[in-house]
């Protein structure tokens, strides 16, 4: 103790999730940089430290939910379930964080409160919640996509006497439902993955469902010892067969259309994907299901007759079908015994349609003219997604500009990865790149080894500010809302158009042109001499 504690440094990484974890290893122990890591939370984990609700879990299986770059790594961990749960990828983190020695670079309970570009000295000068300042040259966003909470603006939530939880901030310790009256709302993958649960626990469980999901198994199980040695052995091919894939998942033994197929085969098709769970429905059936309205509609209607098998009151299995949207344009869940719930004596479904809340009360919830009493109340509503993590952070660029100001009409960046009049910061899971739709761990990865060869090569050239050009930005900008107005993801008020947040500008948040697009578009770029950025040697100082 005694000796002040650093406050410059080359590199602040924003989380300690997977982007934050990765991205302080490469900083610092690969490229000898200066690097503070700051967190919110006591410690890491990033989503997976907050979201520990029932039934929390990753529906990317396991194997591919992992880093790739330490094939070490890769052969020394091993998954205990096909679809790891939220306990076993925290533990994942934290082993990761032991094994590279990178808690000692974090501080945490550091939220970040406002970081501000400071021209004269070219640094992000970051300050914390309370109330630090740290600078550095760069400032990394490892922030989660999904890590800034919807508040939903129900009136009276706070005259509530009974308990009030939210998937997204859930409680360490001391949930117990046993016999209890509990209201869930929402009806997205985290409320989907938790009312199954939380039926078997609770006295009564009343779910309130805005609108109906096209939730499909997500088939897992205990690891097979057998598989998971494949994996591993075959472990580089893997990655190879991922990084080829649209979605960075190794599924691809997509056919072309729905509609080329003869229904028997069709049907045998949606059949076999949807036994085989994870998103082999969505993403390893027929590749027209996100452009072709027709082959959407045949899988959608595939669904919605599973749903009918599963649940048993039809006026139950009405309300729980999905019409007003295509499949897949909003985020599809993954389940277990979800639909089956609805078959319970102690689940009751209020459909939020025909009567909407109206208010949260003393005790309960008045959805229509009916108010329902209850003990507790779970929050599943969702997240501003992709942008509400940066902007909270309140991020001033060039002249003082404030992010939200940028981005008034809308995310705007380039390749999702930087920002044009904010220097040196660069965005591991942005809006506007593919990362929603992508591999989280290719995503970080692949941004973090970007920006280390970015740096070195800034560096090696006496040059110390980066940011795309405008024109480039605009580019972008183009491209991503020209790709996703060729695919159906527009048709939904989903997170990935911004349309789940009131007042959010509305466009689509993601890139939809797929991993292996992306990164050929973005090692173009860098090989052209980091077209469309703008990299600037230190202003002369003034004699
Ligand atoms: P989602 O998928 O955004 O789901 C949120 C759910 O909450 C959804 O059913 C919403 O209905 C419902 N919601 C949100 N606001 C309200 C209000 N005001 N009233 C009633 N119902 C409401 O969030 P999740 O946490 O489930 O999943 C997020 C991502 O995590 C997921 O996509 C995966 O990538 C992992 P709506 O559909 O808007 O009618």
């Amino acid at each position: 103790g005694g000796a002040t504690p650093q406050k410059d440094f080359d590199v602040i990484v924003v989380g300690a999730g997977f982007a934050g974890l990765y991205a302080v290893h490469k900083y610092r122990n690969i490229e000898g940089l200066a690097v503070l890591g700051l967190d919110a939370a006591t410690d890491v984990g990033g989503t997976w430290y907050w979201n520990r609700y029932p039934g929390a879990r990753c529906d990317v299986e396991s194997y591919n939910y992992s880093y790739s770059f330490d094939p070490e790594l890769v052969q020394d961990w091993n998954w205990s379930e096909r679809f790891a749960g939220q306990p076993e990828i925290l533990r994942y983190l934290n082993h990761v964080a032991d094994r590279y020695d990178l808690r000692r670079s974090y501080m945490f309970e550091k939220q970040v409160s406002s970081g501000t570009f400071d021209e004269e000295r070219n640094r992000w000068v970051i300050e914390t919640k309370d109330g630090d300042t740290y600078t550095a040259q760069f400032l990394h966003s490892g922030v989660g996509f999904l890590s800034a909470a919807k508040e939903p603006a129900f009136e009276g939530l706070q005259d509530f006497t009974g308990n009030v939880y939210r998937t997204s901030h859930w409680p360490h310790e001391g949930v117990d439902f046993a016999g209890r009256r509990v209201a869930v709302i929402g009806t997205g993958s985290s409320g989907i993955q938790l009312i199954p649960l939380v039926a078997q626990e609770a006295g009564a469980l009343t779910v309130f469902q805005r609108t109906p999901n096209y939730a499909t198994p997500l088939g897992n199980g205990v690891m097979d010892p057998e598989f998971q040695a494949q994996i591993k052995a075959n472990h580089a091919t893997l990655i190879e067969r991922s990084r080829r894939t649209y979605a960075g998942i190794p599924y691809d033994t997509a056919q072309p259309s729905a509609v080329a197929v003869s229904d028997e085969e069709r049907v045998a098709t949606f059949e076999e994907k949807w036994r085989q769970g994870g998103f082999r429905l969505c993403f390893d059936s027929f590749a027209d299901l996100a452009f072709n309205p027709e082959s959407n509609e045949l899988a959608a209607e595939f669904i919605r007759a599973k749903i009918r098998q599963r649940v048993t009151d039809p006026a139950v299995a009405d309300l729980l079908t999905p019409r007003d949207h295509p499949y897949a344009t909003k985020r599809p869940p993954l389940e277990t015994n979800y639909y089956e719930t609805y078959n319970r004596e102690n689940v009751e479904l209020i459909d939020l349609r025909a009567t909407p809340i109206v208010r949260i009360t003393e005790n309960g919830i008045q959805a229509g003219d009916v108010e329902y009493e209850f003990d507790d109340i779970i929050l599943a509503t969702g997240f501003d997604a992709l942008t509400g993590p940066l902007l909270r952070m309140n991020l001033r660029g060039r002249g003082g500009l404030p992010l939200a100001e940028h981005w008034e009409q809308g995310a705007r960046t380039y390749f999702g990865r930087m920002i044009n009049q904010f220097p040196n910061l660069v965005m591991a899971l942005g809006p506007q790149s593919p990362s929603a739709l992508y591999s989280i761990p290719f995503a970080v990865q692949d941004t973090a080894d970007w920006t280390a060869d970015l740096i070195r090569h800034m560096r090696e050239n006496g040059l110390e500010t980066v940011e795309p050009t405008a024109e480039a930005e605009d580019g972008w900008d183009r491209q991503t809302r020209e790709i996703a107005s060729y695919t159906l993801l527009p048709q939904a008020n989903s997170w990935y158009m911004g349309a789940n947040i009131p007042g959010k500008p509305r466009a689509c948040l993601v890139y939809l042109g797929g991993g292996p697009a992306y990164n050929e578009l973005i090692d173009k770029a860098t090989a052209n001499g980091y077209e469309g950025f703008e990299l600037r040697a230190a202003a002369p100082a003034i004699p």
